[in-house]
């Protein structure tokens, strides 16, 4: 069946994933893979002109979707020799907080800022000047206006991302009826991507699923909770909600799970498969879909510092390496992971993150 070649395939990626990392940092000098102070000298083993500090900055702490991509930068930041700290707001809906560690990392003069974007233009006044004081800015997951930085790390097409949640909802529940979505912070670049395509591909192939309500839990567990309540009260004939935060999603799953809608109101977006195990165990979630966090985090930091060597400028075409793996810059100097992957009973336990 379908699913099978995208259990097989992101098996095979993780295990790929972690061996190269693995043995990246094997290769490496020693240089520290826990945060360390900003400013520290590079490694022996990076070119005595790169500045491989690196400041990595997600739309907030505590979010283990954030956790895991860091987990990937450490192990990348360390097989190339450099050190990287974690910092930003508490909140995922906090453009003024990000834009205070952007402005700590440019007086730092670190190497690079890898950045998950809040808002895609409220952070872009603070990004320009980094990038004019010498600092190379990645953004990942969640993209800024393009001028604003050097490169950005796409987990997967908008398209795509739209495309899975889509086809998941409406087919179970008939592909007919009412649906909400719950997303992350009003302004978050990604999510507002992918719920517009979303829009399209209902308005283009789902003609009798009506989307009645679009709700922000700002990626707090509470928030989302809350919202989750809402939205069932509000609208009695809901049938589906599609959450494309992993916040959102395993919130939601939260509530549904011990309320009289479980089962009956389905529910599906993007989430971890640690977070949402019980729920689909449960029979609250059939079926989600993600990419992987850490590779994700890894080929962020891998193009950082290519970028930092000079090995890339952005230019289309350009590769570089990212573990034992190439890829290439493409439009918009952004790069592609891959696609989004579905997890259901049959495969979720094969996944720990
Ligand atoms: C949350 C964040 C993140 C998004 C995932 C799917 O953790 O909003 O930006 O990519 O969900």
């Amino acid at each position: 069946m379908m699913l099978g070649k995208s259990r097989v395939g992101l098996r095979a990626m993780a295990a790929l994933a972690a061996s190269s990392l693995l043995l990246a940092a094997g290769c490496s000098s020693g240089g520290a893979a826990s945060p360390a102070a900003s400013g520290s000298a590079p490694a022996s083993s990076a070119p005595a002109a790169a500045n491989l500090t690196m400041t990595f900055l997600p739309k907030n702490l505590g979010n283990p979707y954030f956790d895991t991509s860091f987990k990937g930068v450490q192990a990348a930041v360390q097989a190339v020799g450099g050190t990287v700290t974690q910092v930003g707001p508490a909140k995922g809906d906090d453009p003024a907080g990000q834009v205070s560690y952007i402005n700590t990392a440019t007086q730092q003069q670190v190497g690079a800022l890898i950045v998950s974007a809040n808002d895609k233009s409220a952070i872009c006044d603070a990004l320009t000047e980094a990038k004019t004081a010498g600092v190379k800015v990645v953004t990942f997951d969640s993209d800024t206006n393009p001028e604003c930085r050097d490169l950005f790390i796409n987990q997967a097409t908008a398209e795509g991302i739209a495309k899975v949640q889509v086809d998941i909802i409406t087919s179970e529940i008939g592909d007919s009826g009412e649906i909400a979505i719950l997303s992350a912070a009003a302004n978050a670049t990604n999510q507002n991507a992918w719920i517009d395509m979303m829009k399209k591909e209902l308005a283009a192939s789902h003609p009798n699923v009506k989307l009645v309500d679009v709700v922000y839990g700002n990626d707090d567990d509470q928030t989302s909770f809350d919202k989750t309540a809402g939205l069932l009260q509000s609208h009695p004939n809901l049938k589906g909600i599609v959450s494309p935060t992993t916040v959102g999603i395993a919130a939601a799953a939260r509530y549904l799970s011990t309320s009289k809608a479980k089962g009956k109101v389905m529910l599906t977006g993007l989430g971890t498969p640690n977070q949402m195990r019980e729920y689909v165990k449960d029979g609250t979630v059939t079926e989600f879909a993600l990419w992987n966090p850490e590779e994700l985090g890894a080929l962020a930091a891998y193009a950082a510092a290519a970028m930092v060597k000079g090995e890339i400028t952005g230019k289309e075409g350009e590769t570089f390496k990212a573990g034992d793996k190439e890829y290439t810059i493409g439009a918009d100097a952004t790069v592609l992971l891959g696609e989004p992957y579905k997890f259901n009973k049959d495969n979720i336990d094969n996944f720990n993150f």
